[in-house]
Parts: structure tokens; C-alpha cells; sequence
């Protein structure tokens, strides 16, 4: 049984506004403005309103990536330099089965100093229910990047969304505290556990629809990644240096 949204054409996957199943990249999330400061000042396109959104218009998540499948996985690769970022970067992104788990490994190489920060955009369905929204959710946070005009700012303290009978409408980042899983998402009869060793996720209940998709609130999202706008958050490690390994596992 289908547990994921899908598109029913092809080449509806290569430019909608949802970012269907997804990867996202170079930096998941809204870059504050489209600016950030790395050897100097990097201007984005607003691409996502006043901000730059899941990498921009030339987005990983427009373009074709090499594969190569074997008889338990699929290994996605790119070679490309982003239009809106400086260097080359090479994305490398595996979907391996193991007995009933997905595992996804996301890997990069950079050769100047970027912002990494690739995440997977997959939609989850409602499982038995019409909407998400019917579901129940438990995540192991006690923290949320704070939103200021849809910007994430700085951790603060927030439990409500530990335990939550009945998911409500959400698009808000979560700091991941040591948990296995990090977050468990279930309705009666189905459970989704997912795990990470990225210290966010964002959790994005498909508030906006598409074109090519009908209706809100059908999927749920898990976008386990770094925090989001990191790279313009005092203090905080967003930054692939040229020629470091960028390596996480979900
Ligand atoms: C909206 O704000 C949300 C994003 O978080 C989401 O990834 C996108 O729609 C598909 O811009």
C-alpha cells in the first residue's frame, strides 16, 4: 500500500511548487533574505518571497541527477556548481533498503566554502485518514528554531509538540535531541518511525497545494536536515569547507 504522495505524470516532478519528494539543496529551508556572509556577501534569488527557498530557481531539486541501482539500493549522483553559489559541488544521495526501513545517506564534497545543507522532501500520507491532521505525532524535541516571518532565528524552549494526539498545521523546524527514533508519526493501524543524526527537522504538514496536486494537509513531511538559515545564526556550523566530507544518514 502506498504510504507516500506521488504526482500521476512524470514530468510534474521536475518544477512544482511542493518540492514532491524532493531533495532539496544546497541549503533546505529559507536563507533570511537570499544573503549570507561566507568569504564575503552571497547574494540568492528570493525565490521563496523575501527569502531564498530550498536552494532557488537552479535548486537540486530541479535537476537531473545520475543513478545507478543495485539490487538493494540506488545511488543519485551530481556534479554541478549551482548557479547562485560559488564552486563545485558534488551531491551524492543513496536510498537503500533494509528489511523495512528506507535508509538515505547524503553525501557532498564542495571546492570552496559553502552553506550544506540537503534534506529529503518527502511527503508521507495521511495512511488511513483524509487528512494528517488525524494523525498522531511524537518527536524528540524540546526546542524549535523560532520563526520570524518564516525565517528561523535562534533555538527556544518549547515542549507542546512532544506528544501530540492530533498533529495540527505545521512548517516549524525542531531541534532533534538524542532519541531512537527522533520521531514517531502514526495513525491506527500504521506506524512511521524515522531517525536521524541531523540535529533539526522540519516538519511541514503540506499546508499549500499545486497545480498538479489537489487539496491540502494530505502529506506530512519530515525534512530531517541542519537548521534551516543556519549559515546566518550566530554561532551555529553550517558551513562545508572546501574539500570536508559532508556526510548524514536518515
Ligand atoms: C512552503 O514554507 C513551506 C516550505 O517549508 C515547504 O518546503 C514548501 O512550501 C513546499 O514554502
Amino acid at each position: 500500500v502506498n504510504k507516500v504522495l506521488t504526482f500521476d505524470k512524470l514530468e510534474d516532478y521536475i518544477d512544482n511548487g511542493m518540492y514532491m519528494n524532493a531533495i532539496c539543496g544546497p541549503t533546505a529551508g529559507r536563507i533570511d533574505s537570499g544573503v549570507y556572509e561566507l568569504n564575503g556577501t552571497v547574494v540568492l534569488s528570493k525565490n521563496g518571497g523575501d527569502h531564498h527557498l530550498h536552494g532557488g530557481d537552479d535548486s537540486y531539486a530541479r535537476k537531473y541527477f545520475d543513478y545507478e541501482i543495485s539490487d538493494d539500493s540506488v545511488v543519485f549522483s551530481l556534479d554541478t556548481n549551482n548557479s547562485e553559489y560559488p564552486g563545485k559541488q558534488r551531491i551524492q544521495i543513496t536510498y537503500k533498503l533494509i528489511e523495512s526501513h528506507l535508509e538515505i545517506t547524503f553525501e557532498a564534497t564542495s571546492d570552496v566554502d559553502i552553506p550544506m545543507n540537503l534534506t529529503s522532501h518527502i511527503y508521507f500520507n495521511a495512511f488511513e485518514e483524509e487528512s494528517v491532521l488525524e494523525n498522531k505525532m511524537r518527536i524528540s524535541s524540546y526546542r524549535r528554531l523560532e520563526l520570524i516571518k518564516q525565517v528561523p532565528v535562534g533555538p527556544i524552549e518549547d515542549k507542546r509538540f512532544q506528544n501530540m494526539s492530533k498533529i495540527i498545521e505545521l512548517d516549524d523546524p525542531f531541534i532533534l535531541e538524542d532519541g531512537n527514533p527522533s520521531i514517531i508519526y502514526q495513525s491506527k493501524n500504521t506506524v512511521l518511525e524515522v531517525d536521524t543524526d541531523y540535529d533539526s527537522v522540519v516538519v511541514y504538514t503540506q499546508n499549500y497545494a499545486c497545480p498538479e496536486f489537489k487539496g491540502i494537509q494530505k502529506g506530512i513531511c519530515f525534512e530531517t536536515q541542519k537548521w534551516p538559515n543556519g549559515i546566518n545564526i550566530e554561532g551555529y556550523d553550517a558551513v562545508l569547507k572546501a574539500g570536508q566530507k559532508y556526510k548524514h544518514v536518515t
